[in-house]
């Protein structure tokens, strides 16, 4: 049973598509895509809370915390659900993405289809960088793009 999901990020000037698959229910997640308009460098990506985008990205809530967690890097232990770290653009603003993520899930009480992707202008810190936003966001600055995540069509 191999669950497919696909997310379409739109903004001002970043636009790209995120493909998430998992081969089984306990497998770890793999994320992969493509982003443009980004600047060249680091850039925040996490799952929020909602799919909802009535009010364009700020809708989507905070970062998705089921578990009542802090923010972090997606190998700790002690990191919100939702937090994929970030991208790396080159200098043409492209990001190629490619991960895999351990407790990420397409399926089950905490799957993150119906809830929003979304990439940031800055770099997340990862919950280091000891500004008083990185326990919660990784200071990671506006939303760039984002999009729901859906069911992909087979
Ligand atoms: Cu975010
Ligand atoms: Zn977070």
């Amino acid at each position: 049973m191999v669950l497919k999901a696909v997310c379409v990020l739109r903004g001002e000037k970043v636009n790209g598509v995120v493909k998430f698959s998992q081969d089984t229910e306990e497998a770890p997640i793999s994320i992969s895509g493509s982003i443009d308009g980004l600047t060249p460098g680091k850039h925040g990506f996490h799952v929020h809370e909602f799919g909802d985008n009535t009010d364009g990205c700020t809708s989507a809530g905070a970062h998705y915390n089921p578990f009542g967690k802090t923010h972090g890097a997606p190998e700790d232990e002690e990191r919100h659900l939702g937090d994929l770290g970030n991208v790396v653009a080159d200098a043409s603003g492209k990001a190629a993405v490619e991960m895999t993520d351990p407790m990420m899930k397409l399926s089950g009480p905490h799957s993150v289809i119906g809830r929003t992707l979304v990439v940031h202008y800055d770099e997340d810190d990862l919950g280091k960088g000891g500004h008083q936003l990185s326990p919660t966001t990784g200071n990671a600055g506006g939303r760039a793009a984002c999009g729901v995540i859906g069911i992909a069509k087979p």
